[in-house]
């Protein structure tokens, strides 16, 4: 079998090397017609700039694995009759949003924060007059055109830093995907063992980002299970939504074992604004419920009983996200 193999790293640091078009040559030519002698030679067409923009696709920068030398087409050359050479069209790069795209010489950086914002990296060169534009009055049959300019070219580093809003977290198996999926369009695979999910995935619930982390467990900060490597992805989130599932014979114990695994990587994940949730409500009866709840009120953990298959916990929870999409956007 032919084709890209899958890559299952997830490619979050990258150099590619990035040339817009070179506009098109201008054109000479002169009219045919005996009647009306003169220059008609056309101008090249502005050469294809190259952009990025945001998508919530983490593995987006994967497709440079095997493409590191970009370009945009150039534009045509100018023709005769007055005809100007068509302009090339743009080449958009698709980059996860929380990219942060460097230019190697000159250090600047720009970063891209939001779903379908776009910004240009390399712009197209201006296409060359043709002969044309070179008419005057004493010069009537002019030879002169321009060559179009050359696109830019630049060596850009692609680095990912996640910008989600809020990461999900908890043990695995808790339901931090089919929470994922319920509120947003994401289709993070879910199934019921443990570490479904091996790479972080995003979905948008009307542009604020939720990032579904793979499971924590035990150790996870000395190397166990998938470790804590995905735990860099929640550094620069504001808000975390701790999952513990209502199956747990222990939540208190669950709680403060994902707790310890974050303070081991990096006290400042303690400090970030929590909501706990008991997922999969439904999966015990009410009574089991309430000393769940009691349990974590124990020490001091208010959690809000959830469940995919309960309409009304999932309007509670969206309810907590418009809050928090109404204070980011008054930031
Ligand atoms: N009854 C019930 N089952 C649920 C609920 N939410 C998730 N599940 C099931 O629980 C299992 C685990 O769900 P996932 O969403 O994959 O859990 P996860 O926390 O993402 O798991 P990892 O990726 O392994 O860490 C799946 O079989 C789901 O169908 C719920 O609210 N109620
Ligand atoms: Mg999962």
């Amino acid at each position: 079998m032919t084709g890209f193999p899958r890559i299952a790293m997830l490619i979050d640091d990258i150099v590619i090397k990035v040339r817009a078009g070179n506009g098109g040559k201008g054109a000479v030519a002169f009219n045919k017609n005996m009647r009306s002698l003169g220059p008609t030679g056309g101008s090249g067409g502005k050469g294809g700039s190259v952009y990025v923009e945001g998508v919530l696709d983490l593995n987006a920068l994967s497709q440079f694995w095997y493409r590191k030398d970009i370009k945009a087409k150039n534009g045509e050359g100018g023709k005769d009759q007055c005809n100007d050479g068509a302009g090339a069209e743009d080449l958009i790069l698709n980059v996860p949003v929380g990219t942060v795209v460097g230019n190697t010489e000159s250090g600047e950086k720009v970063e891209v924060l939001k779903i379908g914002e776009r910004i240009l990296i390399a712009k197209g060169g201006v296409g060359g007059k043709g002969n044309f534009l070179f008419r005057s009055s004493t010069n009537t049959t002019p030879k002169e055109f321009q060559e179009g300019l050359p696109g830019e070219q630049l060596m850009l580093r692609l680095e990912l830093k996640l910008i989600a809003s809020i990461g999900i977290i908890g043990l695995p198996n808790a339901g931090k995907s089919s929470l994922l999926n319920e509120l947003t369009k994401a289709r993070s695979k879910v199934a019921s063992y443990a570490f479904t999910t091996l790479e972080p995935s995003l979905g948008a619930y009307y542009g604020l980002i939720l990032a579904d982390i793979p499971g924590l467990i035990e150790g996870a900060s000395l190397g166990k299970g998938l470790g804590i490597k995905f735990l860099r992805h929640i550094e620069r989130t504001k808000i975390l939504f701790h999952l513990i599932s209502a199956e747990s014979e222990d939540p208190a114990r669950d709680y403060q074992t994902v707790r310890k695994e974050l303070e081991s990587y990096n006290k400042e994940l303690t400090q970030k604004t929590e909501y706990v949730f008991l997922s999969k409500s439904d999966t015990v009866n009410t009574r089991e419920l309430q000393e769940k709840i009691a349990a974590l009120k124990e020490i001091q953990i208010h959690a809000l009983p959830i469940s995919i298959h309960d309409w009304n916990s999932l309007e509670e929870v969206k309810e907590i996200l418009n809050k928090i999409k109404a204070e980011t956007l008054n930031e």
